[in-house]
């Protein structure tokens, strides 16, 4: 095992981390901007050290202050947590080639997945079921648009380098294709420096159902079962629960062979999601995978008692997984909820500044993962994730109950959050009955401003 990991990241991924590392007995190094100064994760870390000014890509991008944090503290392993460098293919090869453990995937590995196109191309060799659409990048677009018309409209562009909906269009008809496809490509070389883009056919209404998989170095491979995480607004989610409430156990375990089959045939290592779309017929489709640990992996622990984080920094040491059969499924019903600054009465405008009152919820059932306390300054640089409110019970329903009476009774004062819209949406009809698919956020707002 590690002695010394530092963490490349803040908030409260990497408090989450930082007790990970602690429960294992390995000291921790904090890395910090100069806006993160008075954070948790620097107070409770070992050692810390400043890797530069507020602005991320001066800060928790800045490959060169990261690597010397790491070479004078004499850390032997990086934990990235997720945004930042995690997925950064580059910096997990620079790790290896100084000598340091990167704990995540490889650069093939994220390589593999990172080009959408390519990770396409790979699932459907592979047997992984993927959505009709383009073999690789379209580069004619009146190829490109004969293509589409045979696909079947509506259809999507998506941009090779994306995810997560940046340079993505839906093409309702042969009409708009042309257009839409030069946006399409316009966002995607503004995003990433890279303007290829492949096609799919657009599946009206889908479920986002994903897998969580995990491989460790001996070849193993295996998935801990599906977070749903439908709920979403502007590719940005907001709740995730599992078990999905739209599978049975055939489709779970059917979604499940394919998301390991997906994991295998990159022989991945390390934690990582399968994202699928899942059709109102039951059919489902690959569309990404995420090789890294996820904002939402909290759902998954509490619905299998595992530690994933602790697994990662295991596994990154080259010890073989220790998940035991019987802790590999869902138990009971979990849903995280994201408390983010941000105004939902102004369009989710962000809402820095000082927490003057604090209150968290508890009780049995609820789990809080959140870097703040009263005092505590969000500061306006980074994401505006507040806490992630993870609620639990034997049934759905159960958790519904415990995440209404925690959601009102959690106090925050000094900024506005988003608790007074998740204490609605727990009291909306198609969420109780788990009526859910990706417009829901939309129909919600919109009943919502009518009522
Ligand atoms: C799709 C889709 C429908 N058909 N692909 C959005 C983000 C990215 N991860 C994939 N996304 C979608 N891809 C095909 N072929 C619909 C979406 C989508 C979506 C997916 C999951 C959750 C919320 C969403 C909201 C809008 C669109």
């Amino acid at each position: 095992m590690f002695k010394k990991i530092l963490i490349a990241n803040r908030g409260e991924i990497a408090l989450r981390i930082l007790r990970a590392c602690h429960e294992l007995g390995v000291k921790v190094v904090a890395v910090y901007s100069e806006a993160d100064r008075e954070s948790l994760h620097v107070r409770f870390s070992d050692e810390d050290v400043c890797i530069g000014p507020p602005a991320a890509a001066e800060s928790y991008l800045n490959v060169p202050r990261i690597m010397a944090a790491a070479e004078v503290t004499g850390a032997e392993a990086i934990h990235p947590g997720y945004g930042f460098l995690a997925e950064n293919a580059d910096f997990s090869e620079i790790c290896a080639r100084s000598d340091i453990v990167f704990i995540g995937p490889t650069a093939d590995q994220i390589r593999a997945m990172g080009d959408k196109a390519a990770a396409r191309a790979k699932m459907k060799e592979l047997g992984v079921p993927t959505v009709p659409g383009s073999d690789g990048i379209v580069t004619d677009p009146d190829e490109a648009a004969a293509l589409a018309a045979e696909i079947g409209f509506p259809v999507m562009v998506k941009a090779s380098a994306g995810g997560g909906g940046k340079g993505m269009r839906v093409v309702p008809d042969a009409e708009s294709f042309a257009q839409l496809l030069q946006a399409a490509k316009n966002e995607a070389r503004a995003a990433f420096g890279d303007d290829a883009v492949y096609l799919e056919k657009c599946i009206v209404r889908p479920r986002h159902v994903e897998f969580q998989v995990f491989g460790d170095q001996h070849g193993n491979i295996v998935h801990l079962g599906e977070r749903d995480c439908s709920i979403q607004r502007r590719h940005q989610k907001l709740v995730e629960e599992a078990p999905s409430p739209a599978l049975t156990p055939e489709l779970r375990e059917a979604m499940g062979e394919a998301a390991v089959k997906a994991a295998e045939g990159i022989d991945y290592v390390g934690a990582g999601t399968v994202e699928f779309l899942l059709d109102a017929d039951g059919s489902f489709h690959f569309i990404e995978m995420n090789t890294r640990i996820q904002v939402e992996h909290p759902v998954t622990e509490v619905a299998t008692g595992l530690d994933l984080v602790k697994e990662q920094i295991r596994v990154a040491s080259g010890e073989p997984l220790s998940f035991p059969e019987e802790q590999r499924r869902l138990r009971g019903h979990v849903i995280e909820f994201r408390v983010n600054a941000e105004d939902p009465e102004r369009n989710f405008a962000p809402s820095p500044g000082q927490i003057t009152t604090y209150h968290p919820p508890g009780g049995p059932g609820v789990r809080l993962d959140t870097h703040v306390y009263a005092g505590y300054n969000m500061p306006q640089h980074y994401d505006s994730l507040l806490a992630k409110l993870i609620v639990s019970g034997n049934t759905r329903e159960e958790a519904i109950v415990r995440a209404r009476n925690a959601l009102d009774s959690f106090v925050i004062e000094g900024v506005k959050t988003t608790i007074p819209f998740l204490v609605e949406l727990t009291r909306d009809e198609n969420f109780v009955s788990g009526n859910i698919d990706t417009h829901f956020v939309d129909n919600f707002m919109s009943e919502r401003s009518e009522a």
